[in-house]
């Protein structure tokens, strides 16, 4: 969901490794900055740099930034829309939330639309009305795995050579004796570690890239954890202008109250969903709830809280739990500033 001229995108290791969005105005690549970085903003800029397409709208051209979710899942739209790979449960859900209070808070549906034989949804863009934007993408709730994939990779367990790679990458300790000999893991297995390594399971949200005006970006959050960490993150991405923190905490203010009554809400277990965050430097700030390929209705009709904590079977994901931490943490940044 992005508009305007660069695009690239940072495809690290996985499809699950790329930062939602980045934008590179001048389309050049930042040759100096490796140095100006830290070490972990300097890996992952080394590592793969992919342009998907240019975007155009109001006569300005951008490249358009995936920062995060399956890679090669979105095209160019029409000025202002990108286009993202259709799922159904996706599709079904944004019909829902076009009629629910939280419209206003979640990408514009535009529809869908077909490119060469594939169906895709027609999504506004979201960077489309910034100026070099900084963007972040941070995933909410305490866990990032449905209920369904648990009793599913129960009934049938399949093991992952590739999550085993990217497991040992992070922590080569992690693996018991048995996972080391299989060189391999369950989907679950990994979700779960991931959710625990991060602050998914401490502070129910995590932060799952960031890309800052500069060009610079990152994807190497998976050991942010901890408030205090979390914060120093935050704060390097808001930056100096009190105008940008201000507009986030009302926006999340506003989406954590309507969130509060919406049916929609009430009735969907939201997991993987994410909050981009956008900012310039004009002051434009806004976030935005998007990704609902794993928000699942509740069944049987039936209600959560999103703050209850969540025991297999009760569907709750802690978003709201999260939503309050993260709310608290800006908060306490806008105090320090
Ligand atoms: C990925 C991340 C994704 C998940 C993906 C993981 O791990 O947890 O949310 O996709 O599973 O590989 P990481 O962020 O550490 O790279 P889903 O949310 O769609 O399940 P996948 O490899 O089966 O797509």
């Amino acid at each position: 969901m992005a508009d305007s001229l660069h695009m690239c995108i940072l495809e690290v290791l996985s499809k699950h490794f790329i930062l939602k969005f980045c934008y590179d105005p001048d389309m050049k690549e930042n040759s100096n900055l490796e140095e100006k970085e830290q070490s972990s903003w300097k890996k992952i800029r080394s590592i793969i740099r992919w342009s998907p397409f240019v975007q155009v709208f109001k006569k300005n051209r951008y490249p358009w930034i995936q920062l995060a979710g399956h890679q090669g899942n979105f095209q160019a739209g029409e000025a202002g829309s990108v286009l993202k790979k259709l799922d159904v449960r996706e599709q079904k859900c944004f019909k829902e939330v076009m009629d629910d209070i939280l419209r206003p808070y979640v990408p514009e549906y535009r529809g869908d639309v077909e490119r060469s034989g594939e169906m895709y949804l027609q999504l506004q863009d979201l960077l489309c009305e910034f100026n070099s934007p900084c963007v972040m993408d941070i995933k909410m709730g305490v866990r990032t795995y449905l209920e369904e994939e648990l009793s599913k990779a129960r009934k049938k367990p399949s093991l992952r050579k590739d999550m085993y790679q990217k497991m040992i990458e992070v922590d080569p300790n992690a693996p018991t004796e048995e996972e080391n000999q299989q060189q391999a893991i369950t989907k679950p297995r990994y979700m779960q570690w991931r959710d625990e390594m991060s602050s998914s399971v401490d502070l129910a949200f995590r932060i799952e890239g960031i890309k800052k005006s500069d060009g610079a970006s990152s994807k190497d959050f998976k050991k942010t954890k901890g408030r205090d960490k979390v914060l120093e993150t935050l704060k390097s991405f808001i930056g100096e202008n009190p105008e940008v923190i201000n507009k986030y905490i009302q926006r999340l203010r506003a989406i954590r109250i309507t969130q509060e009554s919406s049916e929609f809400f009430k009735r969907h277990e939201v997991i993987g969903s994410s909050l981009l965050f956008v900012h310039d430097n004009t002051g434009n700030a806004n976030v935005w709830i998007i990704d609902f390929g794993k928000t699942e209705p509740i069944p049987d009709g039936k209600c959560i809280d999103h703050r209850t904590e969540w025991v297999e079977g009760n569907h709750e994901d802690g978003y709201l739990n999260g939503l309050d931490n993260l709310i608290s943490v800006l908060e306490e940044i806008q105090g320090l500033s």
